[in-house]
């Protein structure tokens, strides 16, 4: 691939100018969008696309209950002991292809850049909400551990079995290094609840809702999807067949 993640993220701000007239204003996005002769079209043209930020809010329009689905409390012994806690105990991992593998604490999570940003929420079953999530991005805390060039996908493991099965999730390094990429850990300014995925969730705004995984346990790099799960990248992908892709 001639674009590289790299050149596409790190163009300072491209990614957050959403049109492509805007793109084509700044020098590196003229660069990405008329390098034709060395770049398939469909390809440039998909990834400008998958580059372009989520639409965002204002605070009045912010829905006045932001509903549940799946997973309402994992209600492991696990799960409880740490909820008992207050997740004090808890800690994310961060592991697979990376240089330096990781421990977070909350208090980690909270020292890296972070973002706040009200969007809508649409899952696949007909139902969508508006709200403010806030956490760190998840492409720093990758930088952080160092992720390797060889990693293709990111896999977050959640701490809730739903109906007996294993949820998991798995995203592109596109989606990964995305500006709005976040691992949430509050909702319309309160701490993450049970219902909502506490205490870190993923927010991946430009994909439909089942692939913002609840209840983070773990994150990995790793370069091919098949022997995780049963190899489609998700429960759901796995379970009833929806697509490992949920563009929005
Ligand atoms: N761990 C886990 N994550 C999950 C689910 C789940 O059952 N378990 N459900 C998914 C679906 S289908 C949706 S629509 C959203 C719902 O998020 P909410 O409960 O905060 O509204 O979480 C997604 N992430
Ligand atoms: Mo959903």
């Amino acid at each position: 691939m001639i674009l590289s993640r790299r050149s596409l993220i790190g163009t300072g701000g491209l990614a957050l100018l959403a049109g492509c007239d805007r793109i084509a204003a700044t020098p590196a996005g003229r660069t990405i969008l008329f390098s034709g002769e060395k770049m398939n079209q469909g390809l440039q043209r998909a990834l400008t696309n998958r580059a372009a930020l989520a639409l965002e809010f204002r605070a009045d329009q912010m829905s006045p209950v932001f509903r549940t689905n799946g997973t309402r409390d994992p209600g492991t012994p696990a799960y409880q002991a740490l909820a008992a806690n207050r997740f004090a105990d808890w800690r994310l991992a961060v592991n697979g292809l990376v240089a330096r593998p990781l421990t977070l604490s909350m208090d980690d999570l909270r020292a890296f850049p972070q973002r706040a940003q009200i969007t809508r929420h649409d899952c696949v079953e007909g139902w969508s909400a508006i709200g403010k999530w806030q956490g760190p991005t998840l492409g720093s805390v990758l930088k952080a551990a160092g992720v390797r060039t060889d990693a293709r996908f990111i896999v977050f493991t959640c701490a809730d079995l739903y109906r007996g099965e294993p949820y998991y999730e798995s995203i592109d390094m596109v989606d990964a290094f995305h500006p709005q990429t976040i691992l949430a850990y509050a909702l319309n300014d309160r701490w993450l609840d049970v219902g909502h995925g506490a205490p870190l969730r993923l927010r991946v705004e430009r994909q439909l809702g089942y692939k913002h995984a609840k209840y983070l346990m773990r994150i990995d790099a790793v370069a091919s999807l098949a022997g995780i799960g049963r190899g489609k990248g998700g429960y759901w992908e796995d379970n009833v067949d929806y697509d490992w892709y949920a563009g929005i």
